[in-house]
């Protein structure tokens, strides 16, 4: 063995809770759920008690909720209740990509997991099922700005299965689709023929592959292990319910709007993503914050529906 490889520690993971490390050792279904939602992507007070219940509707279901954060420097996968109040505060929690998580580990910092970095924590603590709203994606204007989510490099080499209602509607969706498609990221749409619009449940473009049952995504996700190849993600593209969505006109209406308004702003980077999801809140009188958590719900129960035939496969 070279002396580098003998110094290298291996690598360790998030640390699990007791009850998520119990579920992991005895093969029963988790659900990983990320943090950035919570923090960044809710408003407060709200987002605690969403949190919560998000925790509590994966539990219903017979799985474990494994909730993804850095808490002072140490990743983790399960947090206590006092974890998910300072996730939740919001004071001082940054925001974390995959590429964050070195920097946060080495200077003790307390963040919240974007989907790239809870996939990666969550891989790396062997859960296989993840559940969110939606996906990060590329950005309208990529070809000024190179605004693309760091979660769809991140999918492309991770091997997990992700719940989603689509990608958020602030993105390029036909951009984003092709750029899972260049990556080789599997997309399968959850009784539907079409990819959802995140607040909507149809974004307007379609999906190549349908499924009706949690059994038949594990069944896809056995065949990616046994195809073996690049260890890549299932995105799962789960809709809103029709009498839960948005309504399409004032969506479109607010969302040129809020774009507008980043634009004059300047804003940019990891600030424009929680920019616009706030100025929908404000401008739809909170009806979009309603319907991003009828589709964050949906995809939680979901996600512990495919987990649970996961953990029964043959
Ligand atoms: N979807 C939501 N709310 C959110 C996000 C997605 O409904 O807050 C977050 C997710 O954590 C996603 C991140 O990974 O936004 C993408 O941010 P960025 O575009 O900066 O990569
Ligand atoms: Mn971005």
């Amino acid at each position: 063995m070279s002396q580098h490889s003998a110094s290298a520690p291996r690598p360790a993971g998030p640390v699990l809770s007791e009850e998520v490390r119990e579920a992991v050792e005895q093969g029963q279904p988790v659900v990983a759920l990320e943090s950035t939602i919570i923090t960044h992507g809710l408003p407060r007070p709200r987002n605690l008690a969403v949190a919560a219940e998000l925790e509590a509707a994966v539990r219903a279901e017979g799985a474990v909720p494994a909730t993804v954060a850095v808490i002072d420097g140490v990743a983790h996968a399960g947090l206590d209740k006092d974890q998910l109040e300072r996730i939740a505060a919001g004071e001082g929690v940054r925001k974390l990509g995959h590429r964050d998580l070195p920097a946060a580990l080495a200077t003790g910092a307390t963040g919240a997991t974007t989907v790239s970095a809870t996939a990666f924590l969550a891989a790396r603590a062997g859960l296989r099922v993840f559940a969110t709203g939606g996906l990060g994606g590329v950005h309208r204007g990529y070809a000024q700005s190179q605004d693309e989510s760091a979660d769809l490099g991140l999918l492309a080499r991770t091997r997990i299965t992700l719940v989603c209602a689509g990608v958020k509607s602030i993105l390029d969706v036909p951009a984003t689709l092709q750029r899972l498609e260049t990556l080789g990221v599997a997309v399968v749409g959850y009784g539907t023929e079409r990819f959802p619009g995140f607040y909507l449940a149809d974004s307007g473009e379609p999906v190549d592959w349908t499924v009706h049952r949690p059994e038949e995504v594990a069944r896809m996700m056995a065949a990616q292990d046994a195809l073996g190849g690049p260890e890549s993600a299932l995105v799962v593209a789960n809709p809103v319910a029709e009498a839960d969505q948005l309504d399409p006109q004032l969506h479109d209406r607010v969302l040129a709007e809020a774009l507008d308004e980043a634009r004059r702003r300047g804003t940019t980077g990891q600030a424009v993503t929680p920019f616009l999801l706030d100025h929908l809140v404000r401008a739809t009188g909170g009806a979009s914050l309603e319907a991003n958590l009828a589709a964050v719900r949906g995809n939680v129960v979901l996600g512990a529906r495919i987990a649970a035939a996961w953990a029964a496969r043959p």
